[in-house]
């Protein structure tokens, strides 16, 4: 676990192989089949904070427990998310717009649910979470707006930063999982020629961070965040400061 943990500081990222079982990938992706199709409010990541599925999956033991060395005994989960990509999808190379705040405080679980594999994971820039600026900042910086930075520019400012630097695509699979630190650099382009890509994405903070949602006005740089609503969070290990977020009560199965 020590090894992991320094592995973790260094990186800004960790892989755990076969963190869910093939049974319970797919019990993931029959949820979300039969969801009413309603999107959650006040966004779609507060499905941990109301569907007692997605809550039970995010407060799982065997994730607090790899949560823990990184984030401490008061966590709170904010955001469960469900990530379809089909063949040729790309989603631009970002830090989060929550969890990218240069005190850090803030992990996120991303697990493969089908047709996952190389071609089709995330991609990490290792290292990235120390560089004290985003990705977003360095775009603006030269020019570009979101999604027009090429690998190789990504690289390049990347490199500017901290040359020993390298671009990671993990070789992952269905129910493997990567956890990266809320201000690590990443994007995901699913190069498979058939099949989409699912995965899920659960999103924890220590319990003293503020959590915020992104403003869909704003994503590019300077980012900023909504501030007339806050998101709904669950306390899943230890306990949380009051007045700090909108904490709610585990949903409960009916
Ligand atoms: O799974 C993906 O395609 C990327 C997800 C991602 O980076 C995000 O939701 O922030």
């Amino acid at each position: 676990m020590q090894g992991k943990r320094e592995e973790f500081d260094r990186l800004g990222f960790s892989i755990e192989r076969g963190l869910l079982t093939s049974a319970e990938c797919r019990a993931v992706l029959a949820h979300e089949k039969n969801e009413s199709g309603v999107a959650p409010e006040p966004w779609a990541k507060a499905r941990a904070a109301i569907d007692p599925f997605y809550h039970r999956l995010g407060a799982d033991e065997r994730f607090l427990a790899l949560l823990r060395p990184l984030l401490g005994e008061d966590i709170v989960l904010w955001g469960a998310d469900l990530l379809l990509r089909a063949p040729g999808v790309v989603h631009p190379w970002h830090c989060d717009i929550e969890s990218c705040g240069e005190d850090g405080g803030f992990v996120s679980i991303w697990i493969g649910l089908s047709h996952t594999n190389r071609k089709s994971a995330l991609n990490l820039v290792a290292s990235s979470h120390k560089f004290g600026t985003t990705i977003q900042e360095q775009a603006h910086i030269h020019g570009l707006r979101r999604g027009e930075g090429t690998d190789a520019d990504v690289v390049a400012w990347a490199r500017s930063l901290d040359p020993a630097t390298t671009l990671v695509a993990p070789k992952v699979g269905n129910g493997d999982a990567i956890l990266f630190d809320g201000r690590l650099w990443h994007g995901s382009r699913n190069t498979r020629r058939y099949f989409s890509r699912t995965a899920i994405l659960l999103q924890y903070a220590r319990a003293d961070r503020a959590v915020r949602m992104f403003d869909p006005a704003h994503l590019e740089w300077p980012l900023r965040t909504r501030q007339d609503v806050l998101p709904p969070v669950v306390v899943v290990s230890g306990r949380a400061p009051e007045g700090l977020n909108a904490i709610v009560e585990a949903p409960l199965a009916s």
